[in-house]
């Protein structure tokens, strides 16, 4: 007879999942993050695993091979529903039937069916017990990129933006490039290192010439950089384009082949993305991000300049929106030049965000609002 789990206890160990997958966060894309502990018959922890990357065995084998024969008659609770494909990797819902697992407890439906499959149909066939949909919520916020990827073949696209207190992004003169503390800056750096893709516009090349890499991280990765730049005006000499960091560029269809050729001898270039513009002049944006998907991107951060920002919440392209706030007046006189984002002249209506999460971050305010698409 085996061992019975009750919910508070199975919660327990799903956390523990969740800690275990976020170990590899910002490194297993087009992968989904994933942790895995097998309870032996007593209920005892005798495995536990993460996916580490793309390619590298899936985090429930990596618990089963560790609880060994300890799995027998146990349960393996895991965040995401074993695969029952042959991808990458063999099928985890063979390991799991072979090892003699009872019952699995999964937190997030996979809807990646490669072989129109699903993995649970498959567990309760071979009268494995299942339990499904343990905290969700929790599961689907930290594969929010993955899901949103496999669902609706677009990256998750999240707008980072600073501001004062009077809602400017950069002083009149563009002195301060930084308005918030070092504390901000480090948050910047990790989230630059869990995205697969920073974007800016060349206006913002321009204004900052920016790096957009992760600096200060100990075992850090660059993401991707993403350059819009409609008329090619950026140096291909900015930073944007140095420090090993592989760079797409996008840029509007007819550009002359001399004129591309200049960024085309940037290191990493990966590709330059051309695309059709919109009746504003300005590259179809959606067009660029289902580009980026197909390109196994499944996140995107936007550090962008206000006229671009404001682009974004119009054509209701975001999924999320990071702002922090400098308790700081600048006070300049202009009241529109460096505004957090302005309207660009298209008809206005409000647009309306949920709050998400709030945190003190040195001296700042970081808020993380959800955009409903609905
Ligand atoms: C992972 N890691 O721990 C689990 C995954 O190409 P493959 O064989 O690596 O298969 C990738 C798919 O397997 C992935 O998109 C997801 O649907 C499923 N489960 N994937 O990378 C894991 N459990
Ligand atoms: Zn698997």
């Amino acid at each position: 007879m085996s061992h019975d789990i009750d919910l508070t206890q199975a919660e327990y160990y799903m956390q523990e999942c969740f800690e275990l997958a976020n170990k590899a966060l910002g490194r297993t894309s087009p992968n989904p993050l994933v942790g895995a502990i097998v309870l032996d018959k007593n209920g005892n922890p005798v495995g536990k695993g993460y996916h580490e990357k793309a390619g590298s065995p899936h985090a429930e084998c990596v618990a089963l091979d560790k609880a060994g024969k300890l799995s027998k008659d146990g349960i393996l609770i895991v965040n995401l529903e074993p695969c029952c494909h042959i991808g990458k990797t063999p099928p985890c819902t063979e390991q799991i039937i072979k090892s003699g697992i009872k019952q699995v407890i999964f937190s997030n439906t996979d809807p990646h069916l490669p072989s129109g499959v699903c993995g649970e149909d498959i567990l309760k066939k071979n009268n494995i017990k299942i339990i499904k949909g343990l905290l969700e919520e929790e599961g689907k916020e930290i594969n929010k990129f993955f899901l949103q990827w496999v669902k609706q073949k677009l990256p998750w696209i999240t707008l980072k933006l600073a501001q004062t207190m009077d809602g400017k992004v950069a002083l009149k003169d563009k002195t301060q490039r930084w308005i918030t503390s070092d504390e901000a800056k480090d948050v910047t750096f990790q989230l630059r290192n869990t995205y697969d893709a920073v974007l800016t516009t060349a206006s913002t090349v321009l204004a900052d010439n920016p790096q957009l890499t992760v600096r200060d991280i100990q075992y850090s990765r660059n993401p991707v950089r993403v350059i819009l730049d409609t008329k090619l005006q950026t140096d291909p000499s900015s930073n944007v384009y140095k420090d090993n960091a592989k760079v797409f560029l996008v840029t509007k269809k007819g550009h002359l082949p001399d004129k591309l050729n200049a960024y085309k001898k940037v290191n990493d270039l990966l590709g330059v993305v051309e695309c059709n513009v919109d009746s504003y002049g300005l590259i179809n944006v959606r067009e660029v991000f289902e580009k980026l998907a197909e390109e196994n991107i499944l996140s995107v951060l936007i550090e962008c300049g206000p006229r671009f920002a404001g682009f974004l919440f119009q054509w209701h392209l975001l999924d999320q929106y990071i702002l922090f706030l400098a308790p700081t007046i600048f006070n300049d006189t202009d009241k529109m030049e460096g505004i957090v984002f302005n309207s660009n002249g298209l008809e206005t209506k409000p647009i309306r965000f949920s709050l998400f999460n709030y945190k003190p971050i040195g001296n700042d305010f970081m808020l993380d609002f959800r955009v409903n698409k609905e």
